[in-house]
Formats: structure tokens, sequence, C-alpha cells
């Protein structure tokens, strides 16, 4: 059995839970029909510990895929996101009180990387089912893009293809939200179609501004 390393956050900004770990949790040991079983891991909201669980992560597991995720406060569909930039400016404290502004993620390190998941084909899919998506353009500079810089930059040149979702909040936030229900359902189906879909589609959605 092969492992597609799916991640979530623990709970940030005084917040009870976290939907993006309330959800993962949920797909943790899931078959997708291959022979490759989704595992669910939890990732703490640090800077300075968040990359190096990740890495753990992966050296333990040796994914042939990796999917992390994270609530993205005020998103309201599922945000499967592009690109991940070189930069840490936190607008807030994260879990151990650290609050980077304009620092490097890796010194040195190339602006930029962009997921290697099929971002317009899972967004597709989970429109499919009629669950709101779009291709997000940015996500962020807090510990979620950090994440995902590190998790580009650790898996650069190898067949190990990987990327970053944010989802909306839970009801009760007083943000836009989703069902924890829809969100379970709209990132499985989003991660089947990121381990299908091997050449991505060519979908309008991109945005003038
Ligand atoms: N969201 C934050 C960090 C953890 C999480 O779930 C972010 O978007 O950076």
């Amino acid at each position: 059995m092969r492992t597609l390393l799916l991640t979530g956050f623990e709970p940030f900004d005084q917040a009870p839970v976290n939907p993006s770990w309330e959800a993962t949790r949920q797909l943790d040991g899931v078959l997708l029909d291959d022979g490759v079983q989704i595992v669910a891991r939890r990732l703490p909201c640090a800077f300075a510990t968040a990359g190096d669980c990740l890495a753990q992560l992966i050296a333990e597991l040796q994914p042939v895929m990796v999917i992390a995720t994270g609530l993205g406060p005020g998103r309201s569909d599922i945000s499967i996101e592009r690109v991940a930039i070189n930069v840490n400016d936190a607008r807030i404290p994260d879990n151990l009180g650290a609050q980077p502004i304009d620092t490097a993620v890796v010194v040195g390190g190339p602006a930029a990387y962009f997921s290697t998941l099929p971002i317009k084909a899972m967004v597709k899919a989970v429109r499919e089912v009629g669950i709101a998506a779009s291709v997000s353009q940015t996500a962020g500079t807090f510990v979620c893009n950090q994440v995902f810089y590190l998790l580009q930059h650790a898996l650069v040149g190898t067949e190990v293809r990987s990327g970053f979702v944010h989802v909306p909040n839970l009801p009760g936030s007083g943000e836009p939200t989703m069902a924890l229900s829809t969100l379970v359902e709209g990132l499985r189906v989003a991660v089947l179609a990121a381990w299908k879909t091997s050449v991505d589609v060519v979908e309008v959605g991109g945005r003038v501004s």
C-alpha cells in the first residue's frame, strides 16, 4: 500500500478547532482505488516547527503525493493554491508567539514555487459534485504559505507531486463558512482528482485583477 500524505493544521488565533484538521482527519485511511491510501496528519501552527514536522512525516511515510491543507480565514470556497512565495509576513503571532515580518522562508531560495498538482482539474472535479472551489493565486504569508513553500522546496526535482489547499471556516465562526461534511467530501474529491490526473486540464479560471 502506498501513501498519499494529507495534512491539516492545529487551531490557531484562539480558535477552538481548525476545519482543515477536522476535515482531513476524517479522510485518514481512505483508499484511492489503486493501492494508494490517504494518511492524514496534523501540523503545528508555528513557523519554527511546522516545516520540521512535515519533513519528518515525509521521511517516515515516503508518500507518493503530498497535499497540505489549512484554514483560509475569510475564504468561501475550497481554494486550490497555485503558488508559494518565499516570504514570511505574519499579521498575528503563531502558536509559539513568533511573528516574522518580511523574512525569507528559505534564505537564497527561489522567489516562488508553483504547485505541482493539477490545480484546474481539482477545481473542476470539486465543482462537478456541486461544491464551491476555485484556483487561488496566493496562499498568504503566514504559516500555511511557509509550509507550502517548504513542501515544494523539499520535493522539487522528485516525482512526488505536492501542493496546498485552503478551506473555509466552519459554521458559527462569523465568517463565510462551509459545512464540515461538505468540506470532507470536497477535499476527498479534490485529492482523488489530484491523484488521478497526470496532465492538468485547461480551464478558464483566472482573474483580471
Ligand atoms: N491557516 C493559517 C495557518 C494555519 C492554518 O490553518 C494560514 O493560512 O497561514
